[in-house]
C-alpha cells in the first residue's frame, strides 16, 4: 500500500469513527426532551438510565378542575369518604369536600416557618385511621433565630362546626435544625410493616449538603420511624455508636417525590439534583445514594459538583436520571381501572416542566418516557403533588397562589 493510499484509508477511517461517534451524541440527546444535557460530557452507567425513548401512549383523557383557591398546596390524602386533605404551604390544612368546596384550615396545627421552600408539606392517614382518626403531616419547624428543620406531627382529626386535630404529638424532629429556608423534603409514605418514611433534604446551603454523607446527623437523608415515633428495631444502624438509628438511607439531595411500589412495597423516590441531575432511586436499607460526592449535571453556577464524579464504588448509582431537569415533586405508581393503558406507569410531578411525567418501569429499569399536559396548560401550571383517587383518577395540585386539585379521567 503506498503512502497515499494509506493516508485515504486513515482518513476514511476517521470520518466513520466520526460520523459513529456523532451518532452517539445524537443517540445521547434523543428522549423526550429536545433541550441539550447541560453536561455533555458525562456518560450514563448503563444503557437507558437517562433520555428514554419517547412513547406516546395517545390515551385521551380529560383534565377536571375539583377546587381551586388553595394557596401553593404540596400534598393530599384521600379520606375514606373521598374528600380529600390539601395542605397549603403557609401552613393550612383544608378538607376538599366532593363538590369541591373548601373546609375552613384545620384547627390545632403547630406553627410552620413558611419563607421559601418552608411551611407546611405533606400529609398522609395513618393506615388505621378507620379506628383511630390519626392523621400525620410534615412541616417546616421554627426553631428561633432564623434556624428551622423538617418535623412530622400527628394528631386526630375531629370534625365539628369546624374542623380540628387534637392530642397533637411532633413525632420526629430532623436535626440538626440549621439557618436556611431551603431543601426540606418532607414527604411521608407507609411501609407495608406500618412503618413510617420520612425523606429529608440537605438544606442546600454548604454546611448541610457536606453532612449528606455524615451518620451523626438527619440532613440529606431518608428516616424510618414507627407511628409513634420510636426507632424499628431493624433499621440498618441501630446501636451503632455516633450513628442516628432513625437513618434508613443516606446521600440524598433533596427529595420531594416518594411513594411505595406497589408490587414489591419498596421505597421509591425522585430528588431534585441540580442543573442537570434529578434521579430515580430505590431507596433500600443502610445505602448511600452519593450525594454530594457523586452527581449528574453541574452546579447551577456551571462549575462541577464536588469533584466532578458521577460514580463510585460503594455508592448506588440512579436507576434513571434527568439533564436538563424536570424538578420533580410527587409520584405514584398507577395501579387503578379507568386507565388500563397506564397500569404499571410511574407519573411524577414537574415543577420546572410544568408536566406530568409518564415513564413505563419493567423490574428496575425505565424503558419509555412520556410527557403528558404539555398543550393543557396554558397558565403552565407547576404540578406539585401527584395521587391516585380511590376510583383510579390521577390527582394532581398545581403549585400557585391560586393553586388547584386537578384530576385526569377518561375522556367523555
Ligand atoms: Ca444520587
Amino acid at each position: 500500500m503506498d503512502h497515499f493510499m494509506r493516508i485515504r484509508i486513515v482518513a476514511l477511517a476517521s470520518v466513520v469513527v466520526a460520523c459513529v461517534a456523532s451518532a452517539g451524541v445524537a443517540m445521547a440527546q434523543q428522549g423526550v426532551d429536545p433541550r441539550p444535557p447541560n453536561a455533555p460530557g458525562q456518560k450514563p452507567a448503563f444503557p437507558g438510565q437517562t433520555r428514554a425513548p419517547e412513547r406516546k401512549t395517545n390515551v385521551p383523557f380529560d383534565v377536571v378542575t375539583v377546587a381551586e383557591g388553595l394557596q401553593n398546596p404540596w400534598g393530599m390524602a384521600f379520606l375514606p369518604d373521598r374528600r380529600i386533605l390539601v395542605t397549603e404551604k403557609p401552613g393550612r390544612l383544608r378538607i376538599v369536600g366532593t363538590d369541591g368546596t373548601l373546609s375552613p384550615p384545620v384547627e390545632g396545627l403547630p406553627a410552620v416557618d413558611a419563607r421559601d421552600q418552608g411551611g407546611l408539606l405533606d400529609v398522609t392517614l395513618d393506615p388505621a385511621f378507620a379506628k383511630n382518626r390519626l392523621i400525620y403531616w410534615s412541616y417546616a419547624e421554627p426553631r428561633g433565630n432564623g434556624e428551622n428543620n423538617t418535623a412530622v406531627a400527628r394528631g386526630k382529626l375531629t370534625e365539628g362546626a369546624a374542623p380540628r386535630v387534637e392530642d397533637v404529638q411532633v413525632v420526629f424532629h430532623q436535626t440538626p435544625s440549621l439557618n436556611s429556608r431551603m431543601h426540606f423534603g418532607g414527604r411521608l409514605v407507609w411501609g407495608r410493616d406500618g412503618t413510617l418514611f420520612v425523606t429529608l433534604g440537605d438544606r442546600s446551603i454548604t454546611e448541610g449538603r457536606m453532612q449528606a454523607q455524615r451518620l451523626d446527623g438527619l440532613l440529606g437523608k431518608i428516616v424510618r420511624i414507627n407511628a409513634d415515633g420510636s426507632i424499628p428495631k431493624d433499621n440498618p444502624f441501630v446501636g451503632k455508636e455516633g450513628v442516628r438509628p432513625e437513618i434508613w438511607s443516606i446521600g440524598h439531595r433533596n427529595i420531594q417525590a416518594a411513594t411505595a411500589n406497589p408490587s414489591t412495597g419498596e421505597l421509591w423516590e425522585v430528588e431534585h439534583g441540580t442543573r442537570g441531575g434529578d434521579e430515580i432511586n430505590i431507596a433500600r436499607k443502610g445505602k448511600d445514594y452519593g450525594w454530594p460526592t457523586i452527581a449528574y449535571g453541574i452546579e447551577y453556577k456551571g462549575d462541577p459538583i464536588t469533584g466532578g464524579i458521577t460514580a463510585k464504588e460503594g455508592m448506588e448509582q440512579p436507576l434513571y436520571y434527568w439533564d436538563p431537569v424536570i424538578a420533580p415533586s410527587g409520584m405514584v405508581f398507577y395501579t387503578g381501572s379507568l386507565f388500563p393503558a397506564w397500569k404499571g406507569d410511574l407519573f411524577i410531578g414537574g415543577l420546572a416542566s410544568t408536566n406530568l411525567v409518564r415513564l413505563t418501569v419493567k423490574g428496575e429499569r425505565v424503558v419509555d418516557e412520556e410527557r403528558l399536559l404539555k398543550d393543557l396548560q396554558p397558565r403552565a401550571e407547576r404540578i406539585r403533588d401527584v395521587e391516585q383517587g380511590p376510583e383510579g383518577a390521577i390527582y394532581l395540585l398545581t403549585d400557585s397562589d391560586k393553586g388547584r386539585v386537578l384530576k385526569l379521567v377518561p375522556k367523555q
